[in-house]
């Protein structure tokens, strides 16, 4: 059974989109305390918009407070001008993030066509990208103590 209990998380979400980033945080944190992880050892930063999650999540992953950080936003393409620089922009500062420090950094950020098809990636459990994203940390975590002791 996967466990998270002894490890430290760091959620990095914008505040653009907000009833629907709410959601995603929403559901990580459920689903952190579901595999054990006690809430004092996660630490929730907002930040305005997507574009800047990386830089906030580079921050926290060289702080040395956390050994996963959870990257959580909604981009919708209708919404936003310039839509695939800052999908793009994001998904490679965070990649790059993540290779920099040797933290693992978790992509939750829903990159949507519509309102619509984001508010159905903002739903629950599996239809839900902060469920998916912190299942994807508690698993990254053991595997990295596991396998490098790290
Ligand atoms: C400006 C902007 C736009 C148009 N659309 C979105 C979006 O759909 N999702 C999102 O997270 N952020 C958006 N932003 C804000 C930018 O990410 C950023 O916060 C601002 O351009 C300031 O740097």
């Amino acid at each position: 059974m996967l466990s998270g209990k002894g490890f430290r998380f760091a959620i990095v979400a914008s505040r653009w989109n907000d009833s629907l980033v709410s959601r995603l945080i929403e559901g990580a944190l459920d689903t952190l305390e579901e595999l054990s992880v006690d809430k004092n050892t996660v630490e929730v930063f907002r930040v305005p918009g997507s574009f800047e999650i990386p830089l906030c999540a580079l921050k926290a992953a060289e702080s040395g407070k956390f050994d996963a950080v959870i990257c959580l936003g909604v981009i919708i393409r209708g919404q936003t001008p310039h839509f695939e620089y800052i999908a793009a922009e994001v998904a490679r500062g965070i990649g790059a993030a993540g290779l920099k420090t040797g933290v693992p950094l978790l992509f939750g950020v829903i990159t949507a066509e519509n309102m619509e098809q984001a508010i159905d990636r903002a739903g629950v459990r599996l239809g839900n990208k902060g469920f998916e994203a912190a299942t994807a940390a508690v698993e990254l975590v053991n595997l990295y103590r596991e396998a490098f002791n790290k």
